[in-house]
């Protein structure tokens, strides 16, 4: 596929002001009749774009066009002379044959699109790009008894019956929106409706839609779609616009959820709870996601993007707003704790995810010069990355700075498609603050490491704090990073700080502005032995790499007064802990690490949900980074090591806590109880990691009657993942026979299974249990969730079994993708770059690896998604 480049943009001669589509829909067979009103807007022809179409009929003006060119998905009509045409395309669909997913498409009987990023021009020919933006007339018509529910984006104009059981519904949308945003939903579901006054007084009507069945478990996201509709209205004055506003859930889905305006599609695993199918972590994630795309009605569909490049305008701002969002709804019901978990958790993920690609063969900037395939650019990088981008902006411009650049934004640009300069031109404007220099994290890749410096002079109680920030491209200008400081003293409180030339001490937590290469910044009244505490909060998206000892970090765990701080002293405490043993030939566990561990656990001060996330391992992919050479087996045995001997050494505490911190009651979705259930899942997991007879005994009693899906997967979890295998293997057959109707459940159930480690080598090895799984009746092919949760979760989650010395993991990785490319190429190209960091392993492990990229690489039918991970993969 040719690269497209961002530095090539150029806006279109022609754009559409209205479309009016009708469709006559069909399983097999639907029919599309496209209306559009086109204006000449430059010099040049008319472009439409389409793929995979059956094309019945085109005309301008009504008549075919004189001089038409069709190549490659694209027709270029020659329009001299005119300034104004009526086009009409008629296509023809099958949604049953679209395994793609993209543009439309049938799922469980009903029908379903799904068109960002490029999916409606696999609908009817169209100029497909993010700006143009035109004002859509829908027009469903279908047979009513299997497709009783016609929804589009808008409101509902007209409805009605037609002829031999056919019935029709027509929408519009108000709005001006570009294609991507548009959807429509043909199916069998019920709803759940609310009704909620706006901040203006309007009286706007909330949908839920699902299958039947479950209506039980719709009221958990109709809720967080009215906290995130007051939340917008209180923290930044936006209203909703519509008079209605849709929520679907599908089964069938290949991204989380999509923010068509007014018509919300949901992949169903982040809309459907209740206590006995879903976690707490699910129910925390359909928080997110329900917000996450109602925030999109502002930031994505009021204004949007002018072309893919500026994606992360949307997204990383989008991804922003909701986890200050989900951050202040943890807060109001659980206090600051809370918030500083969830920022720990959002940490978490960026390093797991998004560090590993910003080093590897697919780093590219929070806004890319060039892709090949825009599909694969939904990334860590764009999403995370970009939210820690805006994160560093409301940081350096305070929470008023930052509403106020965004009046101004919305104020200039609303129903507008513009880019990430407009953005920060606008932030920049109304703060009268320059962001030349901030521009730049749009522009440099990977992440930038900030080496850390610390001199105190004794006489003279100073300390001088010597910043250096280095960039993976050498070349590259220094960036604008926001370091929040802050000084511990020896008894564990934080100092009050003065910098040099201030006359007196002020707040204990300081935001430096390191914009040089290299920098110092001079604190008076300091003395030696003074405990620094540096990145608080993850003020930036960088490395931050200090000396400290053992015993500082030590320190650091059981004092700093910033949970962040004190959760990564933690984990900078077992990272080094857990690579000093994967390098050793006789791994143990040091006294003192247990002992700081120690600490932690049993400071019943500390909120259980800070403790569980204080005491968890980092991932093993985020340790496999930190290696020079990976070495998935390696980590693994000191992995298994580590929570074996925390399991033993700290059984009674576990058991303890166990006991103490059970949860009475109803199950409530509430930070403080999902807390208590997470440190009590914690300790079930070191205690069977070390075949603990009670522990084993209580995870068998949980996974069997827990009323609670939290409680009951905690505990399969902790079995799945122990030495006890047949407790296990009763534990998962039980499961399976409660819930193997339940599709989204058994999600669950095959991603624990997939992630399981070996704990002996007498026990069969996890790739073998999953060739096993795919044969199972739950297990299709066809659905996203369950690639993710077999596939998905094997090669993520479980690197020693998928990294394998005889190179059988990689195999089943290329016949996978093989078949995927084949079925659903997005899908594809996602686990296509599970091995795209192979280059960080050992020598063996990179041969075996490449033998099988380079055969793939070598298929005719490789889809330009495919293709493109593996092409930059052996770079
Ligand atoms: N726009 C694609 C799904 C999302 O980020 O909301
Ligand atoms: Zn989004």
């Amino acid at each position: 596929a040719p690269t497209i480049h961002r530095a090539d943009y150029r806006p279109l001669a022609w754009t559409v002001d209205t479309v009016e589509l009708y469709f006559s829909l069909d399983a097999e067979a639907s029919i599309v009749r496209n209306t559009m009103q086109c204006t000449r807007q430059g010099d040049g022809p008319l472009v439409l774009l389409h793929e995979g179409l059956m094309r019945e009929d085109l005309t301008v003006n009504g008549a075919p066009p004189k001089a038409m060119r069709d190549e490659d998905g694209r027709i270029e009509i020659d329009l001299d002379g005119e300034d104004a045409v009526e086009v009409v395309v008629v296509t023809r669909v099958n949604p049953s044959a679209n395994t793609e997913l993209s543009g439309l498409y049938q799922s469980a009987g009903g029908l379903f699109t799904q068109c960002e990023a490029e999916g409606f021009r696999r609908i009817t020919c169209f100029p497909d790009r993010p700006d143009v933006m035109t004002r859509f007339t829908v027009t469903l018509e279908a047979d009513r008894r299997d497709y009783p529910v016609l929804l589009s984006n808008g409101n509902l104009v007209e409805q009605g019956e037609l002829e031999a059981g056919r019935h029709y519904a027509k929408w519009e949308d108000p709005f001006p929106k570009p294609s991507y945003l548009f959807a429509l939903v043909a199916a069998d579901l019920v709803v759940l409706d609310r009704k909620v006054t706006t901040v203006s007084g309007r009286e706007v009507l909330l949908q839920v839609y699902v299958e039947a069945g479950n209506l039980d478990r719709a009221d958990h996201a109709m809720d967080s779609l009215v906290n995130a509709l007051r939340w917008d209205e209180e923290t930044f004055g936006l209203e909703l616009d519509l008079d209605r506003y849709m929520i679907v859930a599908v089964g069938d889905f290949n991204m989380g959820a999509m923010e068509n305006k007014g018509l919300n599609i949901f992949n169903a695993k982040y809309v459907l709870a209740k206590p006995e199918t879903a976690t707490d972590v699910d129910y925390e994630h359909i928080e997110s996601v329900v917000a996450h795309e109602y925030f999109h009605n502002w930031t994505g569909n009021r204004v949007t993007c002018r072309d893919w490049f500026q994606l992360t305008l949307k997204e990383g701002l989008t991804v922003f707003r909701d986890q200050q969002f989900s951050a202040d709804m943890l807060a109001r019901a659980g206090g600051e704790t809370a918030r500083a978990v969830k920022r720990i958790e959002d940490v978490r993920v960026l390093r797991t995810a998004q560090f590993p690609e910003d080093a590897g063969p697919m780093a590219h900037p929070i806004r890319p010069d060039a892709y090949q395939a825009i599909d694969n650019f939904y990334t860590a990088t764009v999403y995370e990355k970009g939210a820690e981008v805006i994160r560093m902006l409301h940081t350096i411009l305070g929470p008023e700075g930052f509403r106020n650049g965004m009046d101004l934004y919305f104020s200039y640009h609303d129903g507008q498609a513009v880019t990430c300069d407009d953005f920060v031109e606008a932030m920049s404007e109304a703060n009268g603050v320059d962001l030349d220099q901030f521009m730049r994290w749009y522009s440099q890749r990977g992440t930038p490491t900030v080496h850390a410096d610390v001199a105190f002079d004794g006489e003279a109680e100073t300390c001088t704090l010597t910043l250096t920030q280095s960039r993976p491209d050498k070349d590259d200008e220094p960036l604008q990073i926001p370091v929040a400081v802050g000084f511990i003293n020896a008894v564990g409180d934080d100092i009050p700080l003065r910098l040099q030339g201030e006359a007196e001490a002020g707040a204990t937590t300081r935001v430096l502005q390191l914009t040089e290469r290299q920098q110092q910044f001079v604190f008076e009244g300091l003395r030696p032995g003074s405990v620094p505490s540096l990145l608080r909060g993850f003020s930036a998206p960088v490395v931050m790499a200090i000396n400290e000892s053992d015993a500082q970090l030590a320190f650091r765990m059981a004092h700093d007064a910033d949970p962040f701080n004190r959760w990564d002293a933690a984990q900078r405490y077992m990272t080094r802990t857990l690579l000093a043993m994967a390098a050793s030939d006789a791994p143990e566990v040091p006294r003192a690490f247990i002992a700081a561990f120690d600490t932690v656990l049993n400071n019943i001060a500390l909120d259980p949900a800070f403790r569980t996330v204080a005491l968890t391992l980092p991932s093993e992919a985020y340790l496999l980074e930190q290696m020079d050479v990976a070495d998935p087996a390696a980590l693994r045995r000191a992995m298994i090591i580590m929570t074996q001997t925390l399991g033993r050494a700290l059984a009674d505490d576990w058991l303890g806590h166990d006991e103490a911190l059970a949860v009475p009651g109803e199950y409530r979705y509430h930070p403080g109880d999902a807390g208590s259930r997470a440190l009590r899942n914690l300790g079930l997991r070191y205690l069977c990691a070390a075949n603990d007879h009670q522990g084993v005994g209580l995870a068998e009693l949980r996974a069997a009657n827990a009323k609670n899906m939290s409680e009951r997967f905690g505990a399969l979890m902790a079995l799945v993942q122990s030495p006890a295998v047949e407790a296990a293997q009763l534990a998962l057959t039980a499961f399976e026979q409660t819930f193997g109707g339940d599709a989204l459940v058994m999600d669950k159930w095959f991603a624990v299974q997939a992630a399981a480690w070996r704990w002996s080598p007498e026990q069969p090895a996890t790739l073998e249990r999953i060739e096993a799984l795919t044969q199972h009746p739950a297990f299709s092919l066809g659905n996203p969730n369950k690639i993710y949760s077999l596939f998905g979760s094997f090669f993520r989650n479980n690197p020693a079994e998928f990294h394998r010395p005889d190179g059988a993991g990689y195999r089943f990785w290329a016949d996978r993708i093989r078949e995927l490319n084949a079925r659903n190429p997005q899908v594809g190209a996602r686990m296509a770059r599970m091995l795209e960091n192979w280059r960080r392993y050992t020598p063996e492990l990179q041969q075996l690896a490449r033998e099988q990229i380079e055969g793939l690489l070598k298929e005719e039918a490789l889809s330009p998604d495919v293709r493109e991970v593996l092409e930059k993969a052996l770079g």
